[in-house]
């Protein structure tokens, strides 16, 4: 069979034109679990168009609830041409039933096993419509990504695009927003170090994104993996939580290993909400001492925070601010709480009458639009104090003071473009998304308004 496996691109966003991309990993190693005698090939929609005038069998489509819109007009597309079409991760496996209205088949989770099942049905025309690991997957031995397919790894100017690698799966955390445990599953799988490496050593741009979701949960084996990598002189980033930062030995062999800079999800500086997420909640250590680690191996830092969290008052804004400034964070990722389908705060919310949209995904709205009843203050006070927090820590003094507070890594001459490139681009993003319409600014009694 032709096979075509298609990520979508956000549906209001100019993707394509982003100067910051990943090559992702999950098509590529779709790509590998195939079995020989189908040929394959790779869309990512943020890298490249696609051609729909190629001639197809069959289309894969990976599909995170923020692109559902674009997703399922996709499958439209292909199977009035009468392509069949699957559709596989985060979103189908918590709404199988809606993604199955879009689409031939849906693989549920992993698809290590279901995928190769799939193909040998589907070339017997006897697909069905629903496929499920029958366990959990055993990370050791994954094939190496076929990353060779994959649309270019050279970015606008020319830069290497970063490279998506796994080293685990998995979050025992569970964490209320998260759909993690529900998908990939709460025992967090280790791939064994000298699998990870060999699969670097493959790896032809100097860039690694490693796409964990709790980088270095288990310390034995990620110092392991550090020490392993450090001959290889690659250059990575990853995502992690700021316990990472109670354990100065491991913070050395991630630099050491060529770490940059990490996405580090502070989500509340709010003591109260902080006991909520579990993550943060046992934490041994303090933002402050937390930051001033990570800066002090050269680490740039993407701190994230998400406003609206149901103990968060209305002080949250100044506090927040005041923290990035202070910490002189490299770079804050701002969001609006998001309930996303499949998550223990989208429940509910939904049992408590407080989402304004059942199925706000279907809408396409913009990230940071206000899906529910927030609690510790009103929907206006969320938005405008939303607003103002953006404005103040992406302002142009707070850009300058806050390099002045910079780490080793920024006073080079790249560090100072990289520094100044994100922050501007990300000053110029949040400004453009605060002019979007917020369709349940003001409403107060959300009960009855709940559009199903
Ligand atoms: C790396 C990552 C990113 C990267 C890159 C994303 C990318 N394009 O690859 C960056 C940092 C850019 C990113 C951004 C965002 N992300 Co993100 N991200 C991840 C992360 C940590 C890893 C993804 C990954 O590569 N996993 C490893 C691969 C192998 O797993 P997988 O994708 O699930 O694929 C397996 C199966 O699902 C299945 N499968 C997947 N697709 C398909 C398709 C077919 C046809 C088949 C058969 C099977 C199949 O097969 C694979 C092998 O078993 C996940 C969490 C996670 N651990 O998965 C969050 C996650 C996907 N992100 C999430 C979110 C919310 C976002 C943002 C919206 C955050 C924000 N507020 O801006 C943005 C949206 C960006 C966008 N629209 O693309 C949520 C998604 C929730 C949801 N319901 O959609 C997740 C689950 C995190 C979470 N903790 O909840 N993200
Ligand atoms: S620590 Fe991160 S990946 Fe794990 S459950 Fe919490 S938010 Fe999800």
């Amino acid at each position: 069979m032709k096979i075509k496996l298609i990520a979508p691109r956000e549906q209001r966003e100019d993707t394509l034109s982003s100067p910051f991309k990943l090559q992702r990993v999950n098509l590529p190693l779709l790509a590998a679990l195939t079995p020989p005698g189908h040929t394959v090939a790779i869309v990512d929609e943020a890298f490249a168009p696609d051609d729909m005038s190629q001639e197809v069998d069959l289309v894969g489509i990976t599909v995170m609830t923020d692109v559902v819109p674009r997703a399922y007009d996709i499958a439209y597309a292909y199977r009035r041409k009468g392509v069949k079409v699957v559709m596989g991760g985060i979103h189908p496996t918590v709404l199988s039933g809606e993604a199955l209205e879009h689409a031939d088949s849906v693989v549920l989770g992993e698809a290590e096993d279901s995928w190769p099942r799939l193909l040998s049905d589907a070339a017997l025309g006897r697909m069905q419509r629903l496929y499920q690991a029958g366990k959990m997957t055993d990370i050791m031995g994954l094939p190496k990504p076929r990353r060779d397919l994959f649309p270019g790894t050279i970015g606008k100017g020319h830069i290497p695009v970063p490279v998506g690698v796994e080293t685990s799966r998995g979050c025992p955390n569970d964490c209320e927003f998260c759909s993690i445990s529900r998908t990939l599953g709460s025992q967090y799988r280790v791939r064994p170090a000298r699998e990870v490496i060999a699969e670097i050593e493959a790896i032809d741009s100097p860039y690694i994104f490693f796409v964990d979701d709790a980088l270095a949960l288990n310390r034995k084996e990620a110092k392991k993996l550090f020490t392993e990598m450090i001959p290889l002189r690659r250059l990575w980033l990853g995502q992690g939580t700021v316990s990472l930062a109670e354990d100065p030995e491991l913070l050395r062999l991630m630099r050491r290993s060529g770490c940059l800079g990490l996405l580090i999800g502070f989500e509340s500086v709010q003591k109260a909400t902080q006991n909520e997420v579990r993550k943060i909640k046992n934490l041994r250590i303090d933002f402050y001492e937390a930051m001033r680690r990570f800066h002090d191996e050269g680490f740039g830092i993407l701190g994230a925070f998400v406003l609206g969290f149901d103990h968060e008052n209305r002080d949250v804004f100044d506090q927040t601010l005041e923290f990035i400034m202070k910490s002189s964070i490299d770079c804050a990722e701002l969001r609006i709480l998001t309930p996303y389908p499949g998550t223990r705060l989208y429940d509910r919310l939904l049992s408590d009458g407080r989402l304004f949209e059942q199925n706000w995904w279907l809408r396409g709205y913009p990230p940071d639009t206000l899906l529910y009843q927030p609690r510790g203050m009103t929907a206006d006070e969320l938005l405008n104090g939303f607003a103002r927090l953006n404005r103040q820590a992406y302002s142009i003094g707070a850009i300058t003071r806050r390099f002045f507070g910079m780490t080793p890594w920024k006073r080079t001459l790249l560090g100072c473009q990289v520094y100044a490139g994100i922050n501007l681009a990300t000053r110029k993003r949040y400004f453009k998304g605060l002019q979007n319409p917020q369709p349940y600014a003001g409403a107060s009694n959300p009960k009855g308004r709940c559009r199903p």
